[in-house]
């Protein structure tokens, strides 16, 4: 499947509301009550403030000019608004000179880290790198089974410790595994229990501590994994990682069947972290990197034929 398709696949669902909204000024004229049904749908697609603001200044703006704008014209208005929104946004993975190159993925309890970590190892062997999987969640037992079970089906190789080990040590561990077998990529999964608490912090803080030990530019990538669902709170949760954290990147998930998709452009415009890849379901494949093309174009990807057929 292309990267369009897949895009479009997976937000199919997601962007319905949007394009509900859009759709019903495809061959229609725009007027104050669809003004306010389109407002409302951007803000529930959850871009932010900010941005919805600018789509509607915009259209706003346009229908001054032009009275019978429409919907194709509303809908190409929005994603240049966006496209301008994400410039910049596009994560380039590419691994430096270092072996092995860390990668640290970080976030809230159920934001799908471990499964990303997992997806994210199956890419990069597919891709001929050799990725080693570092199990450091430990505080909760299954999660250990969980990349444990990932990594069998995925022959991907895998350095854990026990549950409750300290999970520093299993990173150090890690390291070393993978800097004696000189594999190129060392991908962390860590725990994520409230990030409110400042434990974990702390435990995340003395994992590169020691990581740093081995390698003063460890961990090279720390990246909050977010759950793209929950709105306005992967917005929260951005924030405090990147504060007490401190990330270079993001991996947002669960873009398939939500409506708050939207909430990806608003956690670039505030943080400015590139987005590295994004999560589309549930399989190995379904980690793919984030094209702002793409995704823009996917948002209202039906509306293509819709137009095209009422000009017919
Ligand atoms: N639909 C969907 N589910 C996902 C995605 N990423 C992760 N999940 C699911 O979210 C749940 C939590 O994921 P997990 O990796 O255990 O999260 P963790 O607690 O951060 O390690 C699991 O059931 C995953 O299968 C995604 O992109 N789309
Ligand atoms: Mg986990």
């Amino acid at each position: 499947m292309g990267i369009f398709s897949k895009f479009r696949e997976g937000f199919r669902k997601g962007a319905d509301a949007l394009r509900g909204a859009i759709g019903t000024l495809v061959g229609n004229r725009l007027d104050e009550s669809s003004l306010e049904n389109l407002e409302e749908a951007f803000f529930a697609s959850d871009f932010g403030v900010q941005t919805t603001d600018e789509i509607l200044g915009e259209i706003r703006e346009a229908h001054r000019r032009d009275k019978n704008l429409r919907g194709q014209e509303v809908a190409s208005i929005a994603k240049t608004v966006l496209m301008q929104a994400l410039e910049g946004a596009e994560g380039r993975f590419e691994l430096g000179s270092d072996r092995p190159e860390v990668v640290c993925l970080v976030g809230v309890n159920g934001s799908g880290k471990t499964t990303t970590c997992a997806k994210l190892g199956h890419r990069l062997q597919k891709e001929g790198h050799t990725p080693l999987l570092g199990a450091c969640d430990t505080f909760r037992a299954a999660a250990v089974e969980q990349l444990r079970a990932w990594s069998d089906r995925l022959s991907l190789e895998l350095v854990a410790g026990h549950h409750g080990a300290d999970a520093a040590a299993v990173a150090f561990d890690a390291y070393a595994a993978a800097e004696s077998r000189q594999r190129d990529v060392l991908l962390l999964d860590t725990a994520g229990r409230l990030h409110v608490k400042g434990n974990l912090m702390e435990e995340l803080s003395k994992l590169r501590r020691v990581l740093q030990k081995k390698n003063e530019n460890a961990p090279h990538h720390s990246w909050l994994v977010v759950d793209g669902s929950l709105g306005t709170n992967s917005l929260e949760q951005a924030r405090v990682f990147h504060q007490k954290f401190g990330l270079t990147g993001l991996v947002v998930t669960k873009l398939d069947g939500t409506s708050k998709g939207g909430s990806l452009v608003a956690i670039y415009r505030e943080l400015k972290l590139p987005i590295h890849f994004i999560g589309l379901g549930e399989a190995p494949e379904d980690l793919i990197p984030f094209a702002v093309e793409g995704y823009v174009q996917s948002l209202f990807a039906d509306l293509h034929d819709e137009s095209s057929d009422s000009h017919a």
